[in-house]
């Protein structure tokens, strides 16, 4: 020890306490809080200069961030608002329980909102804003399980009805039904945002809340007084998409971003966080993450206890308790609690020797306190510079006492009985009999009560009912076409990708006058491998900051410039963020009434098989826009081996039923697809969107055939027919992206050594000519002693002469789809097992793709018919050196 420092006594630490304690209450008095802060932060840095660790931690105590005294006044009426509630709860409850009632097993849920229903209540007297003339409107995200209580609102407000409640989860009875959850596809004029893949939710709002900036930098449309708020649950954000979503709207100081965490403790199994609190792990996270963080946890009974405890007795033992026992506490009784809880120190017992047994346990949980919820919601819209999330603490199934309050199988229970039916209706004081009350009726008051003549001036004040989605838009008024011809015409000898292609098509959308400010593109930091970096310069990489530095390359033409009002979201590694901008771009023609047109670019490994389930929520959402996976394909991309070489991408889309998807192989065929894309979506207004994978494979762009564009968006047609007139022999070959040019490869080889004429076929979709088989087989079958229909494929093929063989950069699962309906059993090529690290040409030989392949799949074809001798065939393998133990691609 450094002798300069005498051993204090404990009076003489006591005194120094005191009076630094002293010091701290002068300047409390006399300053603001900004003042005290910098105060604190000079004695932190001093200190730190010193080599001592402050003892400042990242979380803040476990009460609610905002005391009693600095509480707005609640503008609401409480006691009309508590009715309110409590009917929409009833209603709620009661859905579900009919429901169940009727069909057993049929689900739902009536713990979650039991537990934020006064969450969402306070938002929609006094905060949820609708769009108007006035006003642009709030993004809201409701957590997916509570959709009950969402349903139960819209019925007391009158914009639902008995029959819709009486078909909750029955979609498919007379006139419909409610959907389960939140699906704008099933429910196109009420979901606006589907919710109910834990997750999806948070990562999709924080990038709702960006793009609304983003259109606002851009000069677009002025979103600035909307706000996104997203209602989670405490075990959803456990999904790792939530870290990072947390991280993105901290880094991004998205003010216009609030997050309701309804921390009821538990999940659908038990405990968040038995063993410790999880609001005080989310108020490290959040804080940690740059948010302002806004805890809700004790109701107003606990104030006068906490306001008495000056020592710090209270506020210590609500800090040790954990969740766990949080949670025994709401099915014990106030004796237990006293003993358990106040018991561990005579002081605390003092505290609360006023108050009987019943009334601590009646003592509320901030989040069903909603003057604090008003409090917290008010500071939230106020706050600027950071995100906020609001951390309310609930109860678990609230209100429905020995049906499931607080209890681990809540999440579970579908129905209330008889006995706990009547409870409910008592606790909430619904007007309903007893002899009414076991069929558990739904209940809305008259139309001239006050509780109507409330929530309808609230909500008008509001502008409007919330949730609703907005199902019309005013469409594009047409597609530019003059941009797309120069595709029509080949690139000569000149090698070109279709990557390549397909940039200079984006270039062009992005400069065209009319449609070019619409353009969203967005890379997950890929922009250099596709050749996209000179669009940096061009068209500005958006930052709602700009650029705070000078870029190293800024004397290139291409430099990084970030831009305020920069076009590209250049989103850095974050497939899962990228498709949120995406969803939140293509969804803009509905939110916001902006026909923005997004084009998310990314490796097709990364797509479809890693953020599949956001390209299902797309889907539903009725996103909008173009999918481009790069690099796609098991062998164009030389060298990268197993994990981005990918042969899967086109199977994957196919169970999004709205997902287009297309393997193009030329500009052109780029250029027909993208043109009627943006018609069909923007123009026409169908609600589907586009998969499109393009190749980094240079090969020759070959000029357009007449004629082909219908073939080309069906999925087939012919490129190139044999010049071979007189040859008996015949064969058809199908290809499809850069292996289309193995097949016309083979087809010179076909004629020039076997004298098979070939037509080469294109196919640019396995998926659209699978549909197009299902549904004309499901007509037919429908209608029995009609005239069948043909498919696309047999009306293309029924003429056609020889053998087929169809070739593809991916499994074989995807010809053998459209087999069906050749006129012949075609042979199919294709890509299945890992891939490799080699050369393009290495790769098609080792997965069997190339021309040679294509050929001896050909003679073997021919052989089978008994048009040419088997031997043949076994020379050809010399000639062409394939090894017949060569080792089978799929299984190494
Ligand atoms: C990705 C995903 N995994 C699992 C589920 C199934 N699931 C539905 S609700 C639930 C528990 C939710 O707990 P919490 O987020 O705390 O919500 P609470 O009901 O408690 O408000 C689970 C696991 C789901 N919907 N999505
Ligand atoms: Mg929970």
């Amino acid at each position: 020890m450094d002798n300069k420092i005498q051993v204090p006594t404990t009076e003489e630490l006591d005194v120094e306490l005191k009076e630094w304690l002293e010091s701290l209450d002068y300047v409390l008095d006399r300053r603001t809080p900004d003042q005290v802060q910098t105060l604190m932060r000079h004695l932190q840095i001093r200190a730190e200069q010193a080599g001592i660790d402050p003892p400042f931690t990242v979380t803040t105590p476990y009460f609610n961030t905002i005391p009693r005294h600095q509480q707005p006044a609640f503008p609401g009426n409480r006691e009309i608002e508590r009715r309110i509630k409590s009917l929409v709860r009833w209603n709620a409850m009661a859905m579900v329980t009919r429901a169940n009632r009727d069909e057993d097993g049929i689900g739902g849920h009536i713990s979650t909102f039991a537990s934020s229903a006064t969450l969402y209540d306070v938002g929609w007297n006094h905060f949820f804003q609708c769009a108007n003339e006035h006003h642009t409107g709030d993004q809201i995200f409701y957590q997916g399980h509570a959709a009950p209580g969402m349903y139960a609102r819209a019925f007391v407000e009158g914009r639902l009805n008995e029959d819709d409640l009486k078909n909750f989860r029955r979609e498919l009875a007379d006139g419909g039904g409610l959907s389960s959850y939140p699906h704008p596809w099933l429910m196109p004029d009420f979901w606006q945002f589907p919710t109910v893949s834990m997750g999806l939710g948070p990562i999709n709002s924080v990038y709702q809340a960006r793009f609304n900036r983003y259109l606002t930098d851009r000069g677009i449309k002025d979103l600035s007084t909307s706000r996104v708020w997203a209602f989670l649950g405490d075990g959803e954000m456990d999904e790792p998409e939530c870290p990072a979503a947390i991280a993105t709207a901290g880094r991004e100081k998205l003010d216009n971003l609030i997050f309701v965490v309804n921390c009821n403790l538990q999940r659908l199994d038990g405990p968040v966080r038995g063993n410790s609190k999880i609001i005080q792990e989310f108020d490290g996270l959040f804080r940690g993450a740059g948010w302002n963080v806004i805890k809700v946890v004790w109701g107003d009974d606990w104030d006068p206890l906490l306001e008495k405890d000056t020592e710090g007795l209270l506020a210590k033992r609500m800090n040790e308790v954990v969740d766990g026992q949080y949670q025994k506490y709401t099915v014990s009784d106030g004796a237990f609690i006293r003993q358990d809880f106040f018991g561990t120190d005579p002081n605390l017992l003092k505290m609360v020797e006023h108050l009987s047994d019943e009334q601590l346990q009646k003592m509320r949980r901030g989040g069903h306190d909603p003057e604090k919820i008003y409090a917290a919601y008010k500071a939230a819209i106020e706050h600027q510079g950071a995100p906020t999330v609001i951390l309310a603490k609930t109860i678990k199934g609230y209100g429905m006492g020995e049906a499931g309050e607080g209890k681990n199988i809540t999440h579970q229970q579908k129905k209330l009985n008889e006995e706990e039916l009547s409870a409910f209706r008592s606790r909430f004081g619904i007007p309903i009999s007893d002899e009414e009350v076991t069929k558990a009726p739904f209940y809305r008051p008259p139309q001239d009560s006050i509780e109507m003549k409330y929530l309808h001036e609230r909500r008008q004040s509001l502008g409007g009912y919330t949730p609703s989605r907005n199902n019309q838009t005013e469409p594009l008024a047409a597609v530019p076409t003059e941009l797309f011809e120069e595709f029509k015409e080949g690139s000569g000898e000149r090698l070109i990708s279709t990557t390549m292609a397909f940039v200079r098509i984006l270039t062009k959308l992005l400069q065209d006058k009319e449609i070019g400010k619409l353009i969203v593109p967005i890379i997950p930091d890929e922009a250099r491998t596709f050749g996209m970096d000179s669009l940096f310069r061009q068209f500005g990489i958006y930052s709602h900051v700009g650029q705070l530095y000078e870029p190293v390359d800024r004397e290139m033409l291409s430099y990084y410039k970030e831009a305020t009002n920069g076009q590209i979201l250049e989103e850095g590694i974050t497939e899962t963020g990228s498709i949120a901008s995406f969803i939140a771009a293509g969804t803009a023609y509905s939110t916001h009434g902006i026909n923005t047109i997004p084009f998310f670019i990314y490796y097709s490994m990364f797509g479809l098989q890693r953020v599949g389930d956001s390209v299902w929520l797309a889907g539903d959402i009725r996103a909008k826009g173009f999918l481009i996976g790069g690099t796609a394909g098991r062998t164009t991309l030389n060298g990268e081996g197993l994990q981005h070489e990918d042969g899967n991408s086109h199977l994957l889309a196919y169970p999004v039923p709205n997902l287009m998807a297309y393997d193009p192989a030329f500009a052109f065929e780029i250029a027909v697809i993208v043109r009627d894309g943006i018609r069909r979506m923007y123009v026409e207004q169908e609600d589907i969107f586009y998969y499109l994978t393009v190749e980094n494979d240079p090969y020759p762009m070959v000029t357009m055939p007449a004629g082909v564009e219908a073939g080309i968006l069906k999925g087939l047609y012919k490129l190139k027919a044999s010049t071979q007139k007189r040859a008996k022999l015949k064969a058809q070959l199908f290809g499809m992206g850069a292996i289309l040019n193995k097949t016309l490869e083979a087809q010179k080889i076909l004629a020039e050594k076997y004298k098979v004429a070939a037509d080469v076929w294109s196919i640019t979709s396995f998926k659209e000519l699978h549909n197009d088989g299902l549904d004309t087989d499901r007509w037919n079958r429908l209608h029995p002693g009609e005239e069948p229909r043909q498919s696309y494929i047999e009306t293309s093929l029924k003429d056609e002469k020889g053998v087929f063989v169809i070739a593809s950069d991916y499994v074989k699962a995807l010809p053998e789809s459209i087999a069906r309906w050749f006129p012949k059993m075609p042979i199919s090529l294709g890509t299945d097992g890992f891939g490799r690290s080699d050369s393009r040409e290495a790769l098609r030989d080792f997965f069997e793709v190339d021309a040679r392949h294509i050929t001896l799949a050909t003679l073997n074809a021919l052989a089978a018919e008994g048009q040419i001798d088997i031997q043949v065939v076994k020379d050809a393998m010399q000639d062409l050196e394939i090894d017949a133990e060569k080792t089978n691609p799929r299984l190494v």
